[in-house]
């Protein structure tokens, strides 16, 4: 038997404040397991796996049903007491908070070897328990035991609606992690109320694999690209996908300054059903702006560019304040009120109650932002800058801003341009509190120029993966490194991931492999139905240098699946990858320093579409789905997990947004009428539409079907104070459920920074984005810095750009600072 370890994990608490009563109860649990005598029964389809699942038997030191215990954190007060109310038998459990200002309280299965059930990893279970109930806010949690790290929180499943007489709640887990081999689950009570609960039940609910036969070869395990007959006709920097299926390709000027100068604006949409690209109106210089789907699902695109850099040097990119909404119904955009500041190349970041976030970027003057700007979901506008908490402080160029489960901003390190921020590289922003908080441990931070940050599925498991990156103002070779984050810990920090698989890279002599330390920047990452990540494009240095690599991380196992096809297309900068509703990846656009743009549009078929017949999701009883709620639907064969995807919406291998959200599923005994728990917790998902996927045995995914997740409940802020409060305005008759918040990333050790002193802007140098302006057009990039192979002299460089198809060109005005023009005739390497 293993000594019952501190409940650190069902304990941990951010505000300091648990009382000492719930203090002193933590301690009872593991007071008489000396008396079980049998361990659990192994798994078999059809037993219960629940030892005393009947709360029948009792310790004699405390009267808890034996293999029983209570737990839970926070400022509350309750009581956990075993009654006769029961369901069947004499004995049930009951319990009641009856004051919360933070916190949850629990009733579970004891962490203990003889007590919790025993699991398959890879195998699925159906959880039951009969309960009544006087809170909505109660759910179904589930802690597993991890072989090397022992006990830790996995998941909630699902929301207990208000019962008066005893009803039975049945879901199904996800598919057990590796490395685990025992798990415990109860009931949690997050808002004042009480639960009665008794007949626990869990049972094998394995789907076995269908057998699928895959007959395309090499296809069965790399998938596929397939350059597609059609070209993008803008030339686009910015997707997003959009609820009717379709796609929204922003150029803006496209980066061509004859654009810009002519003001001709372009965006495109694309319907992958038909193969149509249509040209839309454009009304301002997109080019570079911020994104992000609103929870109606138009698009909030803001600030872009209102100037390219002066070739004389008085002036680097400026950002103007304008922002326009997209609407996805008439495809036109509409102008909504002016954000406080310019901000070209800002971060956008949904937040759960419908507001967006946006930091850094350049401003008016080209230099950089320090004002935090907020979209206010219910005024439809752009705040003033006095109701926006400030720090005052320069997040960089499209900062990677993560949504925590609490409501807190992750900033992953990942970023465009130069260094990464001072510190560690890598913090934890509590808006509310208006306090940065660093996180260390992000491997060579100012070499993380467009690397990309994801929110590895599920949402739920709350773990961030960065991969790559480079830099372009010292321009060495783009890095393998990746990090891994938890944000479930108590003090969350970076650990290293495993290295970025190699794959050939282009540096103008035609593909070679990659040998070395050499890995890749502009990185697109894209979250799959299947649950895995897809990363693939990228190149070796500043907008130069194509690596041809994909592969595919699990999050399982934390590896990634090498050698998977290869896009054939180059896409470095200005490229960008994304899902699309039928479950294959499109990537588009590709625009190296010499200026062109390349405007073949690429699609994957993963492997999992080469297994045969896929999963259909024959029916959703409903499209408009609130939190905390259970959604129907049915499907033509079983499936063993169902999920939410969010759209993308990505630009320079940033979309902070992109999330998978499990759904937990009840299974109807025919196997394909299935309830979705939906979280209740708007963080986890914040508002607005999703794809709704089905994925069988095989790993095989359904289309998508489109769902709206929101109601008045989105509204509600899901910070602790706000369930607060809700339980008071719901005191008489409470039938809204609160989100389930977790006290996760609440010992975080590095002090926390003030604000910054109030200040106007952050000095940037105009050679931010890495081009020497004394040569070509505003479009072309000369890099400020060639790549350390280059011999630093008028032959080396020369040679380099013409490998990189430069072409001619002209010196703006005399200085020569790359001696690139050394016979004085206003012409570079000619
Ligand atoms: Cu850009």
């Amino acid at each position: 038997m293993t000594p019952l370890r501190p409940r650190a994990r069902r304990t941990q608490r951010r505000s300091g404040k648990r009382s000492r009563t719930a203090a002193a109860l933590l301690l009872t649990a593991g007071a008489s397991f000396g008396l079980l005598l049998a361990a659990p029964a192994p798994a078999t389809a059809g037993s219960n796996l629940v030892v005393n699942p009947g709360l029948e038997s009792l310790r004699a030191s405390d009267a808890m049903p034996t293999c029983w215990e209570k737990a839970g954190w926070g400022d509350n007060d309750f009581t956990v007491t075993t009654t006769d109310q029961s369901h069947s038998g004499g004995k049930a459990l009951a319990l009641s908070v009856t004051r919360r200002v933070s916190g949850d309280r629990k009733v579970l299965m004891a962490e203990d070897s003889s007590c919790a059930p025993s699991v398959t990893p890879s195998h699925q279970y159906d959880l039951s328990l009969w309960y009544k109930s006087t809170t909505p806010d109660a759910s179904v949690t589930v802690f597993r035991h991890d072989v090397k790290a022992g006990w830790q929180y996995w998941t909630d499943l699902k929301t207990l609606p208000v019962s008066a007489g005893y009803t039975r709640a049945t879901v199904r887990t996800p598919v057990v992690p590796p490395g685990t081999d025992q798990i415990t689950w109860g009931v949690s009570v997050y808002g004042t109320g009480s639960v009665t609960t008794d007949d626990y039940d869990m049972e094998d609910a394995t789907q076995p694999a269908a057998g699928a036969v895959c007959t395309a070869g090499d296809a069965c395990v790399k998938g596929s690209w397939a350059v597609m007959p059609f070209k993008n006709p803008v030339r686009s920097m910015h997707s997003v996908v959009l609820h009717n299926g379709k796609v929204l390709l922003v150029a803006g000027s496209g980066n061509d300054p004859a654009m810009f100068k002519a003001g001709t604006f372009t965006s495109a949409v694309y319907d992958p059903k038909t193969g149509a690209m249509k040209t839309i109106p454009t009304p301002v210089d997109m080019f570079c702006a911020g994104h992000v789907q609103l929870s109606d699902g138009r698009v909030l695109i803001m600030s872009g560019n209102k100037a390219y850099p002066a070739a004389d040097g008085s002036h680097g990119y400026e950002g103007f304040k304008d922002s326009y909404i997209f609407d996805p119904s008439s495809e036109s955009y509409v102008k909504t009120n002016d954000m406080n500041e310019g901000h070209w190349y800002p971060s956008a970041t949904l937040l759960g109650n419908g507001d967006v976030i946006s930091f850094g970027g350049l401003k008016e003057d080209s230099t950089g932002s320090v004002t935090a700007e907020k979209f206010s979901q219910a005024q439809q506008k752009w705040l003033p800058r006095t109701e926006v908490n400030q720090t005052w402080s320069y997040w960089g160029l499209y900062p990677s801003m993560i949504l925590m489960q609490d409501g807190r901003l992750f900033y992953s390190g990942s970023h465009v341009f130069g260094n990464g921020t001072p510190g560690t590289g890598a913090s934890v922003y509590d808006y509310d509190a208006n306090k940065i908080t660093d996180v260390p441990g992000l491997q060579d931070k100012d070499n993380r120029d467009q690397s990309m940050s994801v929110l590895l599925p599920p949402a739920q498991d709350q773990r961030v993966l960065t991969m790559g990156g480079g830099q372009v103002n010292t321009n060495p070779e783009a890095s393998r490194l990746t990090d891994l984050i938890d944000l479930k810990a108590p003090n969350p920090r970076y650990t290293p991931g495993p290295l970025l698989p190699q794959g050939t890279v282009d540096q103008g002599q035609g593909p070679k492999p990659e040998t070395g330390a050499q890995g890749k920047m502009y990185v697109s990452a894209v979250l799959m139905p299947d649950g895995k990540v897809l990363e693939t494009g990228g190149g070796l240095h500043d907008r130069a240098d194509p690596v041809f690599e994909a592969s595919m991380f699990n999050p399982a196992t934390n590896t990634f699946q090498p050698g998977l096809a290869t896009d054939p297309i180059p896409r470095t900068y200005h490229s960008s990858a994304f899902l699309l509703p039928d479950g294959r990846v499109m990537a588009v656009g590709d625009n190296p320093g010499n200026g062109t743009f390349d405007d073949h549009v690429s699609i994957y078929t993963p492997p999992y579409l080469y297994k045969g017949a896929r999963p259909q999701i024959t029916s959703v009883a409903n499209n408009r789905w609130q939190y905390a709620s259970t959604q129907r639907m049915t499907v033509d064969r079983p499936v063993v997990k169902a999920e939410l995807i969010r759209p993308a919406a990505v630009t320079h291998s940033s979309d902070p947004n992109q999330r998978f959200v499990d759904l937990p599923m009840t299974v109807g005994a025919d196997g394909t009428t299935i309830d979705l728990n939906v979280t209740s917790n708007p963080n986890l998902a914040p508002p607005g539409w999703y794809m709704l996927f089905a994925v069988d045995a095989d790993g095989v995914p359904s289309v998508a079907s489109w769902v709206h997740l929101g109601g008045p409940d989105a509204l509600e802020a899901p910070k602790g104070a706000a369930v607060k409060g809700a339980a008071v305005k719901g005191a008489a008759v409470k039938d809204k459920a609160a989100p389930m918040v977790h006290d996760f990333a609440g010992k975080m050790t590095e002090k926390a920074k003030a604000p910054e002193p109030a200040h106007t802007s952050h000095p940037v140098p105009v050679t931010i984005s890495g081009c020497d302006r004394h040569y070509g057009a505003e479009n072309v990039c000369v890099p400020t810095a060639f790549p350390k192979t280059v011999p630093p002299t008028t032959a080396g460089r020369c040679a380099w750009l013409k490998a990189h198809d430069y072409g001619a060109l002209k010196l703006n005005g005399r200085d020569d600072p790359l001696k690139l023009d050394p016979d004085r005739n206003g012409r570079a390497c000619d």
